[in-house]
């Protein structure tokens, strides 16, 4: 393709024809990979061979490390600014496993190979790792150092089989929690990812598991698992899993549907004595819902579970369990966000067990008398009373293994905050695979900022405003940040509230990104004002990090619920200088050609108008009247065929909140057709003009004719903006994530260089005419 046409069409491609005001939905700020480099707000690492395979990362802040496990390797970072001093540890399958493991037909790029899943704590001086091993897992002791100490090596001596603590697979989900010295696991634990358990293992005591007698478990998706405490006895202390499962559809008819899963054993069950012998004696399940109610009474069912997050609130002791679902019809592709109480978890596990008398059957509530100890009740002071001597699980009666055997799963489902979710996204682009939520304080109020990884590579960062009266909360969509180049799925996500920090990993490596960069958003309060974001505040010079202090505090002008800058910004002086005086720039175009007049609002939720002055009136500024000629596009104003008569000053406001301003002021003048016949002289009268500049005689003069209509001449920043665009390739950008930078060089092609500078300087030559001079050719 030509470069006029490539141009044009890159240029047109990029163009989305614009109503109104965008939904909600729309970041209000989007950052590209290069955008978020080039201001030091993400930092990422792919490793030596530029991918790392990730599948593991732990966050150690007590180290100030961030543990990562890829394929064949293990990595140690420590925290800081982009990644200082990074530690390599190889560790392949053992000689042979490859092979074997190719001979059983599994795929030897993607399968045979020891991804590590597994990174946890084991002591103050060592970390757990367990690999998939080629299909043979394997686990083994890491040495990392004490605090400040920054040394990582794989203790050859620890090694040891994986079985049950490590999935075969290298991207099975999976999940597992290191508590008391012993690893808690949800996984599929053979060679052929059937035979699903909850495991055990590690410590002193004899490894437990799920009984496989019993289908306690219907091909799970394990999510993730934690340590919750449900008060201060510590004997009470249970490890919680959060998982879907594909189950026989519950009215006893045909086919299975997927719901997502509560499940939950006690830390100290020990299995049972005569009953359940090495089999968890304490484990129960319930269902997790969350659906909206849609027209007409039904309900809609967000019913697979993609991720967990607990939010640990600074006081009290039990986390907020958020929690990202997606629908799992094929048709409606859609995602919410619920949020539980442990309070109603706890409810709903006290509450009645599901009972039916067969497969056939309808699930009711179970009505007969329960034995005692309540089967899922740990062993404790409660239980270990004079004369009901229940010290451990292996004391229980036989009859409360044989019900909790036969009632894993409790009647009622556990119902979200408010009963609904707290966002709800539909028609998006791309999926959502992680969540984190971090809970800030602002001005007026505390805030829960949600960060979700998406398949592509992003994460965006979203609020879910609850308005007074209504039901539903107002999301406000703050960033869309672009942290890898590939659009590579999101798998990992910590955060350190400690540091601002978020770390995301994808299977290609990790990024460190700061949840904030106030400044992003603009210098001017308005701007500031606009953005929402709860991190940020103006201070009354710029756009800052907003810190509560407890003392007497600094006038700090933030509105987050309503983002009205009008009252906020109401005598900052700084506004007038920003936003008073938007000077004229004077740009060309030709007659009968097309010309684009650009205005690219930093919001992409601000309502774009254009208003024209037309020389002669002199009456007050008219709307721009768009039909098949004139366009209004996200980017700007896109004339298909310039008239003499569009000539006049072109003023681009936009309307967010309320709020108006004036983005930019075009003076726009056309230059008619008989003029620019003398200013590019055709073809044939090139050797006519020679001082006419180098450029003539090559390349062919009809395409970067276009490049200027487009750009203007006088918009000299522009050219080098579509030179780049066009020449030097987006490097991982979408069309529309397009933003202005000026200078950012990367990986230009040459031959493309070249060619922007001539164009530059031809373009300069005739900027500095006058722009009389010009008419006057
Ligand atoms: C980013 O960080 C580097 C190294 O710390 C520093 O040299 C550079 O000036 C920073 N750039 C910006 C835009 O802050
Ligand atoms: C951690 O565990 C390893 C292996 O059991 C042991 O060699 C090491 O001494 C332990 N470190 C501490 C600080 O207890
Ligand atoms: C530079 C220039 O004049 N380009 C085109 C403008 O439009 C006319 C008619 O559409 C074309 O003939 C020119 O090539």
């Amino acid at each position: 393709m030509a470069p006029s046409a490539w141009a044009i069409c890159c240029l047109l491609g990029g163009l989305q024809l614009s109503g109104g005001s965008p939904g909600p939905g729309v970041p209000r700020l989007r950052l590209s990979y290069r955008d978020l480099l080039s201001a030091n707000r993400s930092a990422v690492f792919l490793g030596p061979r530029g991918s790392l395979g990730l599948r593991a990362m732990y966050l150690d802040e007590y180290r100030d490390r961030l543990f990562l496990g890829g394929r064949d390797a293990l990595y140690s970072l420590r925290l800081g600014q982009a990644w200082p001093d990074p530690r390599e540890v190889l560790w392949p399958p053992r000689p042979g496993q490859r092979e074997e493991c190719v001979r059983k037909g599994r795929d030897p790029v993607t399968e045979c190979a020891n991804f590590i899943r597994v990174l946890q704590p084991h002591n103050r001086t060592h970390l757990l790792a367990c690999g998939t091993g080629a299909f043979q897992p394997t686990c083994a002791l890491i040495t990392v150092g004490h605090r400040g100490e920054h040394v990582l090596h794989l203790e050859p001596s620890s090694l040891e089989s994986g079985r049950g603590r490590c999935p075969h697979e290298p991207s099975r989900p999976f999940a597992s929690t290191f508590v008391g010295g012993e690893l808690y696991t949800g996984l599929t634990a053979d060679f052929l990812g059937r035979e699903a358990m909850i495991f055990r293992s590690g410590g002193h005591r004899p490894a437990l598991r799920s009984d496989s007698d019993q289908s306690l478990l219907h091909d799970p998706r394990f999510i993730m698992a934690a340590r919750i405490p449900d008060n201060s006895d510590h004997a009470d202390d249970k490890v919680y899993f959060f998982f879907s499962e594909t189950v026989p559809s519950p009215d006893g008819g045909p086919g299975r549907v997927t719901v997502s899963r509560v499940g939950r054993v006690c830390v100290n069950d020990a299995g049972g004595q005569r009953v359940l012998v090495n089999r968890w004696s304490s484990f129960l399940k319930a269902r997790l819902l969350c659906s909206v109610p849609s027209p007409g009474g039904a309900e809609t069912h967000f019913d697979q579970l993609e991720d967990v997050f607990l939010l640990w609130p600074k006081v009290g002791k039990s986390p907020e369990v958020h929690a990202l679902f997606s629908t799992v019809s094929a048709v409606f592709r859609g995602f919410a966000v619920c949020v539980y109480h442990m309070a109603d978890i706890w409810e709903v596990f006290n509450g009645p067990f599901a009972h039916r008398d067969g497969p056939q059957y309808q699930w009711g509530p179970f009505g007969g008398k329960v034995p005692f100890p309540r089967p899922g009740v740990c062993p404790s002071k409660m239980t270990a009373q004079p004369g009901r001597p229940f010290g451990s699980t292996k004391d229980y009666p036989d009859e409360v293994l044989q019900f909790a055997r036969t009632h894993p799963l409790m009647f009622r489902p556990v119902r979200p905050r408010r009963g609904r979710p707290v966002l709800v996204k539909t028609h998006l682009a791309q999926q959502l695979r992680q969540i984190v939520v971090d809970r800030v304080e602002a001005e007026d109020g505390t805030y829960d900022v949600i960060f979700l990884g998406t398949d592509s590579g992003s994460v965006l960062k979203v609020m879910a405003l609850q308005a007074g009266g209504s039901a539903e909360p107002e999301e406000v969509v703050l960033e869309e940040l672009q942290v890898f180049k590939v659009p590579a799925p999101i798998t990992e996500m910590e955060i350190s509230v400690k540091r601002q920090m978020l770390y995301v990993g994808s299977q290609l490596g990790v990024a460190q990104l700061r949840l904030h960069q106030c400044e992003t958003y603009g210098s001017a309060c308005a701007e500031c004002c606009l953005a929402r974001d709860p991190y940020c505040a103006w201070d009354g010079t710029s756009c800052t990090r907003y810190r509560p202090s407890p003392g007497k505090r600094r006038f700090r002008r933030q509105d987050i619920r309503h983002g009205n800058p009008a009252l906020q910004c109401l005598g900052q002086s700084q506004e007038d200088e920003a936003w008073g005086l938007v000077a004229t720039t004077t740009v060309y175009g030709t007659e009968h050609n097309s010309t684009f007049l650009e205005c690219q609002p930093r919001s992409p939720q601000a309502a774009v108008r254009w208003f024209l002055q037309r020389p002669e009136d002199g009456g007050p500024d008219q709307q721009v009247k768009t039909d098949e000629r004139v366009v209004q596009t996200e980017q700007g104003l896109l004339f298909r065929r310039l008239s003499r008569l569009d000539a006049g000053t072109y003023t681009c406001t936009t309307l967010e909140h309320g709020f108006s301003q004036t983005i930019v002021r075009l003076a726009l003048e056309v230059i008619l057709a008989t003029q620019l016949d003398s200013l590019f002289p055709r073809e044939p009268r090139v050797e006519q003009s020679p001082a006419r500049g180098s450029l003539a005689s090559s390349p062919p003069k009809a395409w970067y004719k276009d490049i200027l209509q487009l750009t203007g001449f006088a918009n000299l920043p522009r050219v080098d903006e579509y030179c780049e665009r066009v020449w030097c390739g987006g490097l991982g950008e979408r069309p529309g994530s397009f933003r202005s930078r000026g200078k950012q060089a990367k990986g230009k092609s040459w031959a493309g260089l070249e060619l922007g500078k001539k164009v530059k300087s031809r373009v300069q030559a005739e900027r500095n005419r006058t722009p009389r001079e010009v008419e006057a050719m």
